[in-house]
């Protein structure tokens, strides 16, 4: 497949580094348009199949090297963009079809900013794994935006265990968050930034807002 990125209105994705507070603010999205009568697919990424579980397995578990063989970016990009070839496949184009809206913890943009921005890997690659295995963009994507300690402090208070991305060093998430933010810079129609420094009622009363405006924008476009 080699098609150009068509963004679908019903596809909503939420970003943000760790700790960004996306669980509360997806949840109060899907209850607020729900209330509106409308069919909700929460989903997240890595993952949203059983398969593509599996594959998140593998890229987040400390340990997930094999008898000391570490895994690779360029593997962990593959293996991202697999669960995602897997999880349009099965769960979000057939939602999209059906009418539903799709709301996903995390997307491509995650792909830019840790893959590319945090391992270093070649931006123009992804895109072109973006181009040839995706071809979608979520219609809005709402950007969770807090510095890296709070956010980092916030994930670590919650976590027993990090992950294997959460024992990356701060500068790592500085870049991440960077990535984020000039994404969100170069597509302002996409994107709208929320300050998630505000307290959780905050930040989902600043989503639903952001979401019915969005469509209200759309219904007269
Ligand atoms: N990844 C993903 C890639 O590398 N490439 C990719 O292409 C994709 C798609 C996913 C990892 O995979 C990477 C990125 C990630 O490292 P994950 O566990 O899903 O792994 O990681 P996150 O998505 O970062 O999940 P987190 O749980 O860390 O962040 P959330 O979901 O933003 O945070 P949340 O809502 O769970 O909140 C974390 C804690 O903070 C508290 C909550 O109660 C909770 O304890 N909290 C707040 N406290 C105070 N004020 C607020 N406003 C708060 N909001 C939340």
């Amino acid at each position: 497949m080699n098609q150009a990125l068509l963004r679908h209105p019903h596809f909503v994705s939420l970003e943000g580094g760790e700790g960004a507070g996306k669980t509360t603010a997806i949840n109060a999205l899907r209850d607020w348009l729900q209330a509106q009568g409308h069919e909700v697919v929460l989903t997240r990424e890595p993952g949203g199949t059983p398969l593509a579980e599996r594959i998140r397995a593998l890229v987040l578990t400390p340990d997930a090297g094999i008898a000391g063989e570490p895994l690779t970016a360029e593997a962990e990009l593959l293996l991202v963009f697999a669960a995602r070839a897997q999880h349009l496949s099965e769960v979000i184009r057939p939602a999209l079809q059906r009418g539903a809206f799709v709301i996903s913890d995390r997307f491509t943009d995650s792909s830019y900013a840790y893959q590319g921005a945090g391992r270093g890997l070649d931006l123009q690659w992804i895109a072109d794994l973006e181009r040839r295995v995706v071809g979608l963009l979520p219609g809005l994507t709402l950007l969770l935006d807090v510095d890296v300690a709070i956010g980092r402090a916030r994930a670590n208070g919650r976590d027993l265990w990090p992950d294997r991305i959460e024992t990356e060093q701060d500068d790592f998430f500085q870049r991440v968050r960077a990535q984020f933010r000039q994404r969100a810079q170069d597509d302002p129609l996409r994107f709208r930034l929320v300050d998630a420094s505000q307290d959780q009622a905050g930040v989902a009363h600043a989503v639903t807002a952001l979401l019915a405006q969005w469509m209200a924008q759309e219904a007269t476009a």
